[in-house]
């Protein structure tokens, strides 16, 4: 760690004051060139920490940056990973309040749900899917405190991997009776085709991302518990949302999902 306590809770202060009113900021790294991962972390825990004091619940988790298309725009190459509160989640086919926020862009994603726990180090994708109780198609919408979602992977990282909103719907299944791997998505804003790929853009296997993410916790004595919802990560580029526009998802043999901007 190179920042000392008070700033790193002055950092989740400013960068969750931001999301709180949908204010853009400069990256963080500009003031605090110095900031190593553990402070990146630190921070988004300050962030966590300033809403379950105000009684938010922590519904799930996610990793983000874990495709080859995020790791292209975003011109990175290591996945990050963030947490979901209760007020992230947007009803199936509900409506999410542009003005609320900063620059949205939707995300087509595969959930996972967990029914066991999962630890790492060495947490592997057949663990991964015997501990899964269901997956099911998931729109992230993410929305970077930072002015035109510019930042660097430390600077994301703190800012809670612009975790925003997020819709999960479909037909839930047993991902042990589908091949993740060539499951189609096709992503529509309002009724185009805007983005389309395959399970395998994440990481080779989207349960990879969520093995990633125990092994990740596991190196902070921490697990995965039973029951967690999991955003394994962008399935291709981000796609920009403005008031009035209609985001679908379809994805192959899980039904879709949606969600409205007003
Ligand atoms: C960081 C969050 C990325 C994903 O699924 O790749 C993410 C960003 O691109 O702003 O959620
Ligand atoms: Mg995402």
């Amino acid at each position: 760690m190179s920042l000392d306590t008070a700033t790193i809770e002055a950092l989740a202060a400013h960068l969750e004051d931001c999301e709180q009113q949908a204010h853009d900021t400069l990256k963080i790294t500009l003031d605090h060139p110095d900031m190593d991962w553990a402070d990146a972390y630190a921070v988004q825990e300050g962030i966590r920490r300033r809403k379950m004091a105000r009684g938010a619940r922590i519904v799930g988790l996610k990793a983000g940056l874990t495709s080859f298309a995020k790791m292209r725009q975003m011109g990175i190459e290591t996945p990050i990973f963030g947490f979901l509160a209760d007020s992230f989640a947007v009803p199936d086919a509900g409506q999410c309040r542009h003005a609320e926020l900063i620059h949205p862009k939707a995300e087509p994603e595969i959930v996972f749900v967990t029914k066991a726990p999962l630890a790492g180090p060495g947490c592997t994708i057949s663990e991964v899917l015997a501990a899964t109780d269901f997956v099911l198609p998931g729109i992230e919408i993410i929305d970077s405190r930072y002015r035109d979602f510019k930042f660097d992977l430390k600077s994301v990282v703190a800012d809670n991997c612009s975790s925003s909103r997020f819709v999960v719907g479909g037909i839930p299944r047993d991902p042990r009776a589908l091949d993740l791997r060539t499951t189609g998505v096709v992503m529509e804003k309002n009724g185009q085709v805007v983005a389309l790929g395959a399970g395998a853009a994440v990481l080779g296997h989207p349960a990879n991302a969520v093995a990633m993410l125990a092994n990740h916790l596991g190196l902070r004595g921490e697990t995965i518990p039973a029951g967690t919802l999991i955003l394994s990560g962008g399935l291709t580029e981000a796609v920009s949302v403005q008031a009035g526009d209609h985001v679908m998802l379809h994805m192959q043999g899980m039904g879709c999902t949606s969600l409205a901007f007003v």
